[in-house]
């Protein structure tokens, strides 16, 4: 395949629910989305699902932006290729900016897959026909107004709960959900908040008495040690997410025991060829894994849909229906989630939604075109 034409929209939604990490509060999200199409016409979608700010990893929108347009435009334009599986090497030369070259590799196994008469989640491997759905849910203002947001999101149907904590923010909101729902399969993530200090030792000590299914990234992405040191006296798995962001930081992580399951996230490991190469390798490690979110639009919720279909990814994903987040999507028909199933569109090529181009267009806040 040869890709002619790119373009990168730089769309805002607003949020219908604020969300607050460890870092930052947010009632609206940026992202840019990444148009491909080839000699013939077709066309591919992939979503570079930054943050705006450099708080999750150092990527940011505009430094996706400003990577996307003067490298990776250049680099996939008018190149000869036969398996979206060969595309990252054309772009092999620029280190890092994984979210910037997930939205590429994900747009060009769209195009190949819809050029092909495939759907996605087949092209890449996947088995499931439906997905189980799983909630993040942020620090609130309040513990009740936390335990309130559970209870929603059980009676929507959800089946597994994830709580964002930090310092101070941990031992009391989780005694307060497992108390309200005692068997909810429900987990933590810190984001790396926390360090070894006795306080914070203590507090995730504290958190193995809840039967959670994970504390996901307690420390710092690059301290595996520290990591390793703490899955060595819980009972509870660590799940490792920023930590893991090529294959060999999975290795590393491996050899060393720094965790007992992986969150899989495509933006972060840099697209869905790296996010299924992931899989395998866990897999044969019998790590279990799961999809993680960054809030994506549509486009990049479709892609996730289709590799949470894979066999390894017996965990429930973060893949909750765009309304949660979005009052309208990106993408026709929007993706929902019927009591945390969400189907995998095995009947329809490529990604298995339209994308409202129109809808796009008109949230767009700035675009570039690059043509050969
Ligand atoms: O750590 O999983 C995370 C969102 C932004 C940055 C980091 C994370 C998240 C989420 C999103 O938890 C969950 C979702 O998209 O459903
Ligand atoms: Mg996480």
């Amino acid at each position: 395949m040869r890709i002619d034409r790119i373009e990168l929209l730089q769309v805002r939604l607003p949020l219908v629910h604020e969300f607050e990490t460890s870092s930052h509060r947010k009632s609206y999200l940026e992202h840019v989305l990444v148009r491909v199409e080839d000699a013939d016409g077709a066309v591919g979608w992939g979503e570079i699902a930054s943050p705006s700010g450099p708080f999750y990893t150092a990527e940011t929108v505009e430094t996706c932006w400003s990577i996307g347009s003067a490298y990776l435009v250049p680099a996939l334009l008018g190149a000869e290729w036969e398996h979206p599986a060969d595309v990252p090497a054309l772009w092999g030369k620029v280190r890092g900016n994984e979210f910037a070259k997930a939205g590429f590799d994900a747009a060009c196994w769209a195009l190949w897959a819809g050029a092909r008469g495939v759907p996605l989640a087949g092209a890449l491997g996947g088995e499931r026909r439906t997905v189980v759905a799983g909630v993040s849910l942020g620090i609130e203002p309040t513990v009740d107004a936390l335990v309130e947001q559970v209870a929603r999101q059980v009676e929507a149907g959800y089946p597994r709960v994830k709580l964002k904590i930090a310092p101070g923010w941990d031992v009391e909101p989780v005694t307060a959900v497992r108390a309200a729902f005692p068997d909810l399969a429900l987990h933590v993530d810190a984001n790396g908040a926390y360090t070894e200090d006795d306080d914070h030792l203590t507090a995730l000590r504290a958190l193995d008495r809840f039967g959670l299914t994970m504390i996901e990234q307690p420390f710092a992405p690059r301290d595996l040690m520290a990591s390793s040191r703490l899955q060595a006296v819980l009972d509870t798995p660590i799940c490792l997410d920023e930590s893991i962001v090529e294959g060999h930081d999975l290795q590393t992580a491996l050899a060393v025991g720094a965790c007992r399951v992986l969150n899989i996230k495509v933006s972060r490991m840099g697209g869905l060829t790296a996010a299924v190469a992931a899989h395998d390798l866990a897999r044969e490690h019998g790590i279990p894994v799961w999809c993680g979110g960054m809030h994506e639009f549509g486009i990049g919720r479709a892609a996730n849909v289709a590799l949470s279909s894979l066999p390894g990814f017996v965990l429930p994903s973060d893949v909750s229906g765009s309304d949660k987040y979005y009052a309208r999507d990106v993408v026709t028909p929007p993706i929902r989630a019927d009591h945390g199933n969400v189907a995998v569109p095995w009947d329809t090529p490529g990604l298995g939604h339209g994308v409202d181009e129109e809808f796009v267009r008109a949230q767009a806040v700035r675009t570039h075109e690059g043509t050969r």
